[in-house]
Formats: C-alpha cells, structure tokens, sequence
C-alpha cells in the first residue's frame, strides 16, 4: 500500500466519517467521503487508512480518541493515509 499526505484547511466540518478503531481491532479507516465536501476536494477516499493526524499516531487509538483528536487541532489537518493499490 502506498502512503499519501492530505491536507485539509478551512475548518470542520470536513465531509467524512470514520469506522474501526482499536475496540474493535480494526484499522481506523475512512468509511464515508461526502461528496464536494472539503476531505473530497482534497483527496481523501474510502477505506483510506489513518497513520497519523498532525504527527499523532493514530495505530493505538479508540475511535472515539480519534474523533477527538480530529475536532482538537487547530486549523490545518495533514492526514497521513495508506491507501491499497
Ligand atoms: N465528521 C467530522 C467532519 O466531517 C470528522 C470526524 C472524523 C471527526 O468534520
């Protein structure tokens, strides 16, 4: 899988939806991308996995720390995702 940076600015909401987390030993992916919403324009896809949020590590986190964390930073979101080929 490959590794791939999103940026997202202009503040929340960004237009997706999160499944997984580490409750439910899952990886914590993007289950919904809205439609011209900002996380769409800026290239984030469904079943993108999450890495790390503004160099926060999201491989331990439940996915409530991980909406959490998402609605704590400030202004500029840089997602690092793994994306399957
Ligand atoms: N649903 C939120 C939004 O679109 C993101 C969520 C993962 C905290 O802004």
């Amino acid at each position: 899988a490959e590794e791939v940076i999103i940026t997202l600015s202009g503040g929340a909401p960004w237009g997706f939806r999160l499944q997984g987390g580490i409750e439910h030993q899952k990886p914590l992916q993007v289950a919904k991308v809205r439609k011209r919403s900002k996380a769409c324009r800026a290239g984030l896809r469904e079943g993108d996995e999450l890495v790390s949020i503004n160099e926060n590590s999201c491989g331990s986190l439940s996915h409530a720390q991980a909406m959490n964390l998402i609605d704590s930073m400030p202004g500029t979101l840089h997602i690092r995702v793994r994306r399957a080929p």
